[in-house]
């Protein structure tokens, strides 16, 4: 079981905030003796003698006396503290010296250097949260987008291991109903009413099948939606890029051939990351390294969550071009199971509308290829961001599904909680299958037992040494 026996963890210490200049950092203590280590150090208040939630001004000394910074020290007595433990927080100054003075004095003092992730996982290990949630908390650090950080908050408050422990709780249900008919086998006392052990297990498939299905959503709102910018050489390519992004990104020009490998840039449209690719104008290509962009440039259309398909409309689209987005255009619910509302989308862009005089550009609503088709000018949505709606509007829509849906009920966003409810969704299925063909009741507890343990992976309830330590290992030092 735990890596750290909580009664022998000693007091650790370490940085919480970015190294540099700054006006404040935050040194953390946690273990027995963090008020210890930390009286040893401090001028001027006894924190052995605070009350926990306290706040005190001290000054900070070295080895020698020297003082080294004015500090904040803010005492949390265990269990009341993030850790459950004993803990104290330093705010001194920020900067390259006064921190890791500090530092160093405490670990002369007696505290030892924490581990990444070494806070959140005594929180864990003391009760304070369950593994969900410690997880979430790297995600949230690491969330590069307002829709990330709203997701990994909601499994911070615990959402989504609610909805876990709710399954467990009525798979645990089921394990019983079925044991206890087995242990009154001999007495031929039907316990178990089949038809509501099918209907549970219907139900906890359902669930199952919905969280392993949130994924996709839940690695867009990780990390961002792939969108590639296709079309042949000169249709607007690297200006569409540039103006998504607000930057001149890529090298525009009207020499057909001028960007040759992948560039990549990335906005946030309403909260949503999206990370863009432009690519090599597709043709066949007069040169090496053009046909290996132009081979960048297909892998990159196949790997997409997003195509934005550009052809000048002045030139209209050619017949291979059709054929070719009819083998390639990622298409909505592509892969229907696990993506579910999030599915792969494409657009057709007509450009440079700016040159058809007269004609009015394409409505938005028109479909051409088999895909929905806009115009628009790349050239002058560079100066008039709110120009690009055509293209922002579709994007917004592919994922609106996945906002809302993340807005409602949890989302996966871990590949380890994949894996396992994967694996739980596996055993419950086996479950299911033998349940309809009469297959004996301590063969169905060992599959519902398999699925048991498997969820009770994802929240910790059942977990190895190995495993924490790898989830730990991904946090930063003194978190
Ligand atoms: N008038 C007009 N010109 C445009 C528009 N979009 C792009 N252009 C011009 O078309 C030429 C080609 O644009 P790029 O963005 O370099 O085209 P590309 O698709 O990236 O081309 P390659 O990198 O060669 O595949 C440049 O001279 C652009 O200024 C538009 O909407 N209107
Ligand atoms: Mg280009």
């Amino acid at each position: 079981m735990p890596a750290e026996n909580v009664a022998e963890a000693d007091t650790i210490a370490a940085l919480a905030t970015p190294r540099g200049r700054a006006a404040l950092a935050v040194v953390r203590l946690s273990g027995p003796q963090a008020v210890r280590v930390a009286d040893a150090c401090l001028e001027g208040p006894a924190l052995a003698e605070a009350d926990s939630h306290t706040a005190h001004v001290g000054f900070f000394r070295g080895a020698d006396g020297e003082e080294i910074d004015r500090v904040v020290a803010t005492v949390f007595r265990a269990p009341r503290s993030a850790t459950g433990e004993d803990v104290v927080e330093l705010s001194c100054h920020g900067g390259d010296f006064a921190p890791q003075l500090i530092l160093e004095q405490l670990y002369e003092a007696g505290a030892r250097p924490a581990e990444p992730g070494a806070f959140t996982q005594r929180a864990f290990l003391n009760g304070k949260m369950d593994l969900a949630q410690a997880e979430a908390v790297a995600d949230l650090i690491d969330a590069t987008s307002r829709a990330a950080h709203r997701a990994s908050m909601k499994h911070l408050k615990g959402r989504y291991s609610d909805r876990l422990a709710e399954l467990r709780e009525e798979l645990l249900e089921l394990c019983a109903y079925i044991e206890l008919e087995l242990d009154f086998s001999d007495e031929d006392v039907d316990f178990a009413d089949r038809e509501r052990l099918e209907a549970l297990l219907e139900e906890a498939d359902a669930l199952l099948a919905d969280l392993i299905g949130s994924y996709a959503t839940g690695e867009k709102l990780r990390d961002g939606v792939r969108v590639v910018i296709g079309g042949r050489p000169n249709a607007g390519k690297s200006t569409l890029l540039n103006a998504l992004v607000g930057d001149e990104r890529a090298i525009t020009s009207p020499t057909p051939g001028t960007t040759r490998d992948r560039v990549e840039a990335e906005a946030q449209i309403e909260g949503v990351r999206f990370r863009f690719t432009d690519t090599a104008g597709l043709r066949v290509a007069e040169g090496q390294i053009e046909a290996e962009g132009v081979r960048r440039a297909e892998e990159a259309i196949r790997e997409a969550d997003v195509l934005l398909y550009l052809y000048d409309l002045a030139e209209g689209l050619a017949g291979e071009e059709r054929a070719f987005l009819n083998e390639h255009a990622p298409t909505t619910g592509g892969d229907a199971s696990e993506n579910g509302e999030t599915g792969r989308a494409a657009l057709l862009v007509g450009n440079k509308a700016d040159l058809l005089d007269g004609d009015a550009p394409t409505p938005p609503t028109s479909r051409e290829a088999g895909l929905p088709h806009v115009s628009l000018s790349a050239l002058e949505a560079g100066r008039h961001p709110d120009r690009l709606a055509p293209v922002t509007d579709f994007l917004r829509e592919t994922v609106a599904g996945a906002l809302s849906r993340a807005e409602h009920s949890p989302v996966v966003m871990n590949q380890r909680h994949r894996r396992h409810l994967r694996d739980a969704r596996a055993a419950v299925e086996r479950a299911r299958e033998g349940l309809a063909s009469g297959l004996g009741g301590d063969l169905l507890t060992l599959d519902l037992r398999e699925a048991l343990d498997e969820i009770g992976q994802i929240t910790g309830e059942v977990t190895t040494e190995d495993v924490l330590d790898r989830i730990f290992s991904r946090f930063c030092i003194g978190k």
